[in-house]
C-alpha cells in the first residue's frame, strides 16, 4: 500500500483544500492528513475559526482522506514519515523547497496552489460584506 501524507490547518474548508487532497491521494492508496492543532496554529500565527476537533471531523468526512493525525510541531515530519511508513509527501507549492529535507525519507511533491481562493480571502471578503 502506497501511503501519502500532507500537512495543514484546513480551516473554513474550500475548493483549494479539496483540490490538494484529491491530487495528493492520486499519488497512492492511502492519505494521511497531519492537521495543525490550535496550539500549533498559534506558532504559525494563525487563528482558525473552527477548533481542531471540528476541523478533524470535517476532514474525516472527505472521501480522499483516510486518516487524520495532529500536527503539533515544525519538526515532527521525519518522525511522522517513518512512524506511518509514508512513501510520498505532498504540499502546495507555496511551500516549494521548504520540506526538501524529507527527500532521503520519501518522495517530496509540491503541487500548484488553486488560484483565487484562501481562508484569509474568505475572512476578508466576509468582513467587507458585513461592514460595507
Ligand atoms: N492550498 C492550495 N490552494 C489554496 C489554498 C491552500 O493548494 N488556494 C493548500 C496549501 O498549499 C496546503 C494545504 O492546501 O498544502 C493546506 O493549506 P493551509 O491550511 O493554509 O495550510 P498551511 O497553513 O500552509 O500549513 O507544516 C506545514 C503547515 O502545517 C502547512
Amino acid at each position: 500500500m502506497k501511503k501519502v501524507i500532507t500537512y495543514g490547518t484546513f480551516d473554513l474548508l474550500h475548493s483549494g483544500h479539496i483540490n490538494i487532497l484529491r491530487r495528493a491521494k492520486e499519488y497512492g492508496d492511502h492519505l494521511t492528513v497531519a492537521l495543525s492543532t490550535d496550539e500549533f496554529n498559534a506558532l504559525k500565527n494563525k487563528k482558525s475559526y473552527h477548533s481542531y476537533e471540528n476541523r478533524k471531523m470535517i476532514l474525516e468526512a472527505i472521501r480522499y482522506v483516510d486518516e487524520v493525525i495532529p500536527e503539533q510541531t515544525w519538526d515532527q515530519k521525519i518522525t511522522d514519515v517513518q512512524a506511518h511508513d509514508i512513501d510520498v509527501f505532498v504540499m502546495g507549492d507555496d511551500w516549494e523547497g521548504k520540506f526538501d529535507f524529507l527527500k532521503p525519507y520519501c518522495e517530496v511533491i509540491y503541487l500548484p496552489r488553486t488560484i483565487g481562493i484562501s481562508t484569509t480571502k474568505i475572512k476578508h471578503d466576509l468582513n467587507q460584506k458585513n461592514h460595507g
